[in-house]
């Protein structure tokens, strides 16, 4: 494999479109013969982590799993792409330094954009069942979001085409010498 591992952790709001880069990210390497994969609530809350829920408690355990799962991934070689909201700092900064420990690479991308536009492109109707308070602890809106203040990199994926930024990603990991 001439790659090394590492993992791009992909933090914000739902609906910040952290999924979608990640797409677009994995088609870039994929066609540049990277083995890369992608984690998100899809593969995880559904499987792994399905007797987790949205308190403080049961995220930090989601976030702390997938931490360790993505190292597992990162120690055969993969490039990892995990996106989830991951709302808070210290949960973060624990996956941060599982990696720092293991001596491999961890990347924090921040997706950044308001809430309001968030919350106007609500794919999936759940802001609005938030407001309506049918979703308790829901992140921006009755859950605190702590903005990283050490990302390695932040898109503001309102502003920036997504073409735009699967090359700041690929220019990043090619600087790092991931790819
Ligand atoms: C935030 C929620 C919630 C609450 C369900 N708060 O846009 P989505 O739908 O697909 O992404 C959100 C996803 C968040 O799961 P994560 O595993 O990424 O969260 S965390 O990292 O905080 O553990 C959203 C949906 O699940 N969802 N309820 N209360 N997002």
């Amino acid at each position: 494999l001439k790659q090394k591992g590492a993992t791009l952790w992909f933090t914000g709001l739902s609906g910040s479109g952290k999924s979608t880069v990640a797409v677009a990210l994995e088609k870039a390497l994929m066609e540049k013969g990277h083995l890369c994969y992608r984690l998100d609530g899809d593969n995880i809350r559904l499987g792994i982590n399905k007797n987790l829920g949205f308190s403080a408690e049961d995220r930090t355990e989601n976030i702390r799993r997938i931490g360790e799962i993505s190292k597992l991934f990162v120690d055969t070689g993969v490039i990892v792409l995990s996106s989830f909201v991951s709302p808070y700092r210290a949960d973060r900064d624990i996956v941060r330094e599982l990696h720092d420990a293991g001596d491999m690479d961890f990347l924090e991308v921040f997706v950044d954009v308001p809430l309001d536009v968030a919350e106007q492109r609500d794919p999936k109707g759940l802001y609005k069942k938030a407001r309506a308070g049918e979703i308790k602890n829901f992140t921006g809106i009755s859950d605190p979001y702590e903005a990283p203040l050490k990302a390695e990199l932040v898109l503001n994926s309102h502003e920036q085409s997504l073409e735009e930024e699967v090359e700041i990603l690929l220019a990043m990991m090619t600087e790092r010498g991931i790819i």
